[in-house]
């Protein structure tokens, strides 16, 4: 069970982050709006919030998920590939000390960015990106081996579509892995129950199990009804604006 939720709203100057796809300029006050509708779903869901200070020398600063890798025992501190997020982690280390008696850290010349790594109870995918080099997945890894997790390597840089590995894999518990076609066929996947995102929809793969629910993203109905037939309490949210930034459901929180 989560209990709390790491989050930091977007500020004014959240379009000038980085971004590959090609949907438009988020517009600043529909940013605000839907992130205090994310974190009012988080907190409906049981989960009391620290809400991080807005930091506009950073414009992708909101996508928190990004900076750390949290896990029962430990929290580790990552090193973003991008260098313009490196600064992200100071302040989320300052947080994470107070929350963690032990912190990690990525260390030169290793990159993760926490898009790459979808938990899977005591399984960890890590996936070798644009933003994830191996010599982080691998140092990820062992720390997390240090605390009997085990991990495979997913490698996504011929898949163009994704920047992240959570951007096309989630993990929705039951063994059941939400993935988009270009990973379906990957043996790291065998043993698990796969729910394909039909293309179309393929932005609705990055949904986050928080407790009893899967939140999803709004406006993929198919995907959404596909989790209801399957069992499971979904609960929508908008999140255009953040798209336009590259940005899913689960990089705007870190959970714990
Ligand atoms: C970036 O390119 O770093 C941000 N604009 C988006 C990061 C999204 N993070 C994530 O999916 N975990």
């Amino acid at each position: 069970m989560f209990t709390r939720a790491i989050v930091r709203p977007p500020g004014r100057n959240f379009a000038n982050g980085l971004t590959t796809v090609d949907l438009g300029t988020p517009d600043y006050e529909i940013a605000l709006r839907q992130h205090d509708a994310y974190c009012e779903v988080l907190k409906s869901l049981g989960l009391a919030l620290t809400i991080l200070q807005v930091d506009e020398r950073y414009p992708d600063s909101t996508f928190v998920e990004d900076t750390a890798i949290l896990v029962e025992r430990v929290a580790v501190i990552t090193r973003p590939g991008a260098t313009s997020r490196r600064g992200e982690i100071n302040s989320i280390q300052t947080e994470l000390e107070k929350l963690f008696g032990e912190l990690r850290f990525i260390k030169e010349p290793g990159t993760v960015d926490g898009g790459d790594v979808c938990e899977a109870g005591d399984h960890f995918f890590i996936g070798l990106s644009e933003r994830t080099n191996e010599a982080g997945a691998e140092q990820l890894a062992s720390i997390l081996a240090g605390f009997e997790y085990t991990s495979s390597f997913v490698d996504i840089r011929h898949i163009k579509s994704i920047l992240h590995l959570k951007s096309g894999l989630s993990y929705i518990g039951e063994r059941q892995l939400v993935v988009i076609d270009d990973l379906a066929e990957m043996d790291q996947f065998g043993g698990y129950e796969l729910i394909r995102v039909e293309p179309e929809e393929q932005y609705a793969a990055n949904c986050v199990l928080v407790n009893d629910s899967v939140l999803v993203a709004a406006g993929y109905p198919s995907f959404s009804s596909r989790l209801k037939t399957l069992g499971h309490r979904t609960v929508e949210v908008e999140m255009s604006e953040f798209q336009k930034m590259d940005g899913g459901l689960s990089c705007l929180s870190l959970r714990l």
